[in-house]
């Protein structure tokens, strides 16, 4: 959370959301991210603050899981 709030105002921005994505290997597309933003921000203010973060890495794990296992499963 702390590495990927970049301008360290304790939340995170679509923008530094893509850049978590990215540090966590996970190549994601813009309307990806958007979609996991409106999904986990429950205050709808737009920003993800340390418990929405929480519910997002939850979120992204299980999506991430997914991919890998059809990517396991095509070769
Ligand atoms: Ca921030
Ligand atoms: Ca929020």
């Amino acid at each position: 959370m702390k590495r990927a709030d970049r301008d360290g105002d304790g939340r995170l921005s679509k923008e530094e959301l893509k850049q978590a994505f990215r540090q966590l290997g996970s190549h994601v597309t813009d309307w990806r991210v958007f979609r996991c933003l409106r999904h986990v921000d429950t205050d709808k203010d737009g920003l993800i603050s340390a418990s929405e973060f929480d519910a997002l890495v939850k979120y992204a794990v299980s999506k991430y899981q997914q991919t890998r296992t059809e990517k396991d499963r095509t070769g």
